[in-house]
């Protein structure tokens, strides 16, 4: 077992270092052979793409880890300061591509495969997405750990190893249909099984409380349900600095102790089936973004990420300070990725309390030094309670531990404002009722000592609405950090074409100082770099046009607007909005108005969580229209409209670069940032947006000519929803109407009668939460502002490169050092050449 100690050798540096591996074509050529014909066993033969991916993945996994091994020492030298990025979503996409940039091994690799008649395109394309995420939460967490490594900030990813991912989306006439996503099927050579760190995670049983010599009381966990969490390393390399950091997901196991009293009745089978049950923690990603639904596996998800992440933490504290915690706080900082992991909160309390001795107060004031918290979003289905009785039920000692964290915190705000029994219950921890809850969001802010937003807006609307009282508390505590993407990924990966431009016109370092880009502005009114821009755009137009055509089977004209809006299917997206749209577009040639038209193509991808209904619907709108709009003579050579199934982190490499306008058009103060938004600005598209998230900062960076906006703002979004008469709004708009009229007459759903009615509802509610009519009229307006200006090649292209230009901002590197700057404090720490 790799659980038993040595104990008679002692390992040397000897062992594990040898001298370093060459970086040039040759040597890499060599280990991509001994790799492929040795290791792999595989021959002239080999008929299948995999394995000269994997020869080339463990060829590049070598240098990996002899850079982490330097890395890992250099911290420990250090004695840095570590913070850990608990999430329960790492959205990582394909690695390949990324570790080859970071390593500066694209060109030695390209070499190497050509001379042994292989294709690094087709290698990469073999690789399956990790999936473990959602969306732009996930994503996020993807994008921080690669600035983090590239920043070399002692940070490492905690997570789940999820056996199966996001599914996958097919279309199925017209309905998604989802499919398990086995990402783990043909193995995956990145990760390194580290199971001489497995950890016991409890679940059940009670609380005893018991006597120590000294006569102190002490409670402990028992008879509770184990599982063992073993963890699995994901390198991740910064950008040629020498530094690896890792990414550690966990993954279920069930303990070797079998159920005695079945085995003696003879039910040995049952027992060994009953392993299944452990190990279904981690089977699934619940693929519900910005919504919870409050399932008991999934609170056992949250626990086993906890537990499992700080007592690993703790363990690597004993073998350096036994039980000494004093300087714990000053060496270690979590950052909880939403609510999410919040289990921390009361578990570091349990450990520290329970498995070290510590007091009360000493264990108290080492947690609230620690812990910082993200909060991702307002809405309010995405806020996460438990009820108390299953939290009771499943981690008892957990709950305890709260109701404690609960009592002292009320006396303080019983403190701060006498006699106000209203606000002391509306700040409680519990929230009372019929079934109480455990408010995770509360205990993530009493438990950190920063909160923050991910854009300025949201992080305002935090203070001001969701979490006022606690603002008023704790002022200090509440901060901003607006969102980033990782420029490595998302221009230097995606985007070679442009990345080569760039490089030749204002220098490489905005491949780690993104600020850099703002010298291209200069270069906008150069007619001749113009052309260049446009050419390179053209040509990501031409990929994207082949990826559509394969996988929608529609024809996209590159000389047409390409208008896109890819991301999760929500109301408060509004990729409805977007449909009418085109429903009006598709009106207006019906009638014959197409003169001064601009050619456009409509792209709209994203998956609908399996149990939402509307966004599955609107899904069906889409498809639907996209026929009536693709098949029609009269229309298809000036509008096309297609569905992307199964959207997802490689295939936003391929769109991003093609994209001429960016659809961020959320009705105002619902979405909290947008990370998107982000990866289409840089890739040279304009937005056309509402004042939502980040929207607003990308405004102000590229300046309102380059920026197509609309709709109310958030504030005038709360006004409207008093007295709101959509039928009113219909009748006083003639193209609204025209719009309503062609989806009421069933001309979208010939043969599935009332497949609309749901939608066509929703819009007229007086109730809408979204407000789709309110924001028509001026969304179709701006939508017509961006058509004139992409009729004019120079203006458009003059507008491209200037939001490329202003998009420095938005890169995670300038994301973390903020967190770092405010929250974390570690400093850099660069590995021994
Ligand atoms: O987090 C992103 C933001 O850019 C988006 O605006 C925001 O919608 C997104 C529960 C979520 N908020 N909340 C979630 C995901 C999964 C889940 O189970 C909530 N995702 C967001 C990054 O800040």
């Amino acid at each position: 077992s790799p659980l038993k100690p040595l104990r008679a050798s002692k390992p040397t540096a000897e062992l594990s270092e040898l001298p370093p591996l060459g970086m040039d074509a040759d040597a890499l050529a060599l280990d991509i052979r001994r790799y492929f014909g040795t290791f792999l066993g595989r021959d002239k033969y080999c008929r299948s793409s995999h394995y000269p991916y994997q020869a080339l993945v463990l060829a590049l996994r070598d240098r990996l880890m002899e850079r982490w091994r330097q890395t890992r020492y250099a911290y420990e030298e250090a004695g840095a300061r570590h913070a850990y990025y608990m999430s329960l979503e790492f959205l990582m996409g394909r690695t390949l591509g990324n570790a080859l940039l970071n390593l500066g091994l694209d060109a030695a690799a390209e070499a190497a495969l050509h001379r042994l008649g292989l294709d690094l395109e087709e290698l990469i394309d073999v690789e399956h997405d990790a999936g473990l995420g959602n969306g732009g939460l996930g994503r996020l967490a993807a994008c921080f750990l690669d600035s983090c490594a590239t920043l070399q900030l002692p940070v490492m990813g905690y997570g789940i190893r999820y056996e199966y991912g996001m599914f996958r989306q097919y279309i199925e006439s017209g309905r998604q249909v989802e499919e398990p996503d086995h990402w783990l099927r043909d193995g995956n050579p990145w990760e390194l099984e580290r199971p001489e760190h497995t950890r016991r995670i409890h679940y059940y049983g009670r609380t005893e409380f018991y006597k120590d010599a000294r006569g102190r009381q002490h409670a402990r966990w028992v008879d509770s349900h184990d599982v063992l969490a073993v963890p699995f390393d994901t390198p991740i390399p910064g950008y040629r600095n020498g530094t690896v950091n890792v990414l550690r997901l966990w993954s279920a196991a069930a303990t070797d102790e079998f159920d005695l009293g079945e085995f003696n009745a003879g039910s040995y089978t049952e027992s060994v089936a009953a392993k299944n049950a452990a190990e279904n923690i981690t089977m699934v990603l619940y693929p519900n973004d910005a919504s919870e639904n409050g399932k008991e596996l999934r609170l056992k998800q949250q626990y086993f990420l906890a537990s499992a992440s700080l007592q690993d933490v703790l363990e690597r504290w004993e073998l350096r300070h036994g039980n000494d915690f004093s300087a714990f706080a000053d060496k270690n900082c979590f950052q909880l990725n939403d609510t999410h992991p919040t289990c921390a909160v009361p578990e570091l309390m349990r450990l520290l309390i329970d498995e070290h001795s510590l007091e009360w107060d000493a264990a108290w004031a080492i947690v609230s030094r620690t812990m910082a918290y993200t909060n991702h979003t307002l809405l309010p289905e995405a806020l996460e309670k438990w009820p108390v009785r299953l939290f009771g039920l499943l981690l008892p000692r957990l709950l305890e531990i709260i109701y404690e964290i609960n009592a002292r915190f009320l006396i303080a705000v019983a403190r701060r404002w006498p006699g106000d029994s209203e606000r002391l219950a509306r700040m409680s921890l519990i929230e009372e009722g019929p079934e109480p809850q455990v408010r995770m969001a509360y205990l993530a802010i009493v438990g950190s000592f920063s909160v923050n937003g991910v854009a300025e807006l949201h992080s305002d609307l935090l203070q001001q609405g969701l979490f006022r009282d606690f603002f008023e508390l704790w002022p200090e505590k509440f901060n901003n950090k607006t969102n980033g993407v990782t420029q490595r990924r998302w221009i230097a990966a995606a985007n070679p074409g442009m990345a080569r431009l760039v490089n030749a016109t204002i220098g490489e370092r905005w491949i780690t100082r993104l600020d850099d880009l703002r010298g291209l502005a200069r270069h906008a009114d150069d007619a001749a770099f113009r052309s260049r821009w446009h050419e390179v755009k053209r040509a990501n137009k031409v990929r994207l046009a082949e990826m559509v055509r394969r996988d929608c089977g529609v024809d996209f004209d590159p000389d047409a607007l390409f208008d896109v809006q890819v991301k999760r299917i929500h109301e408060y997206k509004r990729q409805l909005l977007n449909v009418l749209h085109v429903i009006h577009l598709y009106a207006r040639l019906k009638d014959g108005e197409e003169s001064e038209w601009t050619r456009r193509c409509v792209l709209i991808g994203g998956k609908a969580a399996p149990g939402y209904f509307m966004a599955k619907r609107i899904i069906s709108l889409i498809c639907r229209v996209a026929e009536a709009v693709n098949e029609d003579e009269e229309v298809r050579d000036w509008l096309k409209l297609a569905f992307l199934p199964n959207y997802r982190v490689s295939a936003m490499e391929v769109i991003a670069p093609g994209t001429d306008l960016s659809e961020q058009i959320s009705t105002a103060g619902k979405e909290a940032s947008g990370t998107g938004n982000m990866k289409f600005m840089m890739n040279g598209a304009a937005t056309i947006g509402t004042l939502d998230g980040a929207n607003i900062e990308i405004r102000e960076e590229v300046g309102d000519e380059n920026f197509f906006l609309f709709g109310l703002t958030a504030e005038e979004v709360e006004a409207a929803r008093r007295g709101y008469d959509p039928n009113a709004l219909i009748a006083a708009d003639p193209d609204l109407a025209r719009v309503m009229a062609l989806l009421e007459s069933g001309h979208f759903n010939q043969f599935e009668p009332g497949l609309f009615d749901p939608i066509v509802q929703a819009i007229r509610s007086p109730h809408d939460p979204w407000l789709v009519a309110a924001d028509f009229r001026s969304y179709v307006d701006a939508q017509e502002r961006a058509a004139v200006a992409y009729r004019d090649r120079e203006r458009w292209t003059r507008m491209s490169i200037l939001n490329t230009a202003a998009s420095g901002k938005f890169s995670t590197d300038r994301t973390m050092a903020e967190y770092n700057a405010e929250i974390w404090q570690l400093a850099p720490v660069a590995p021994k050449a």
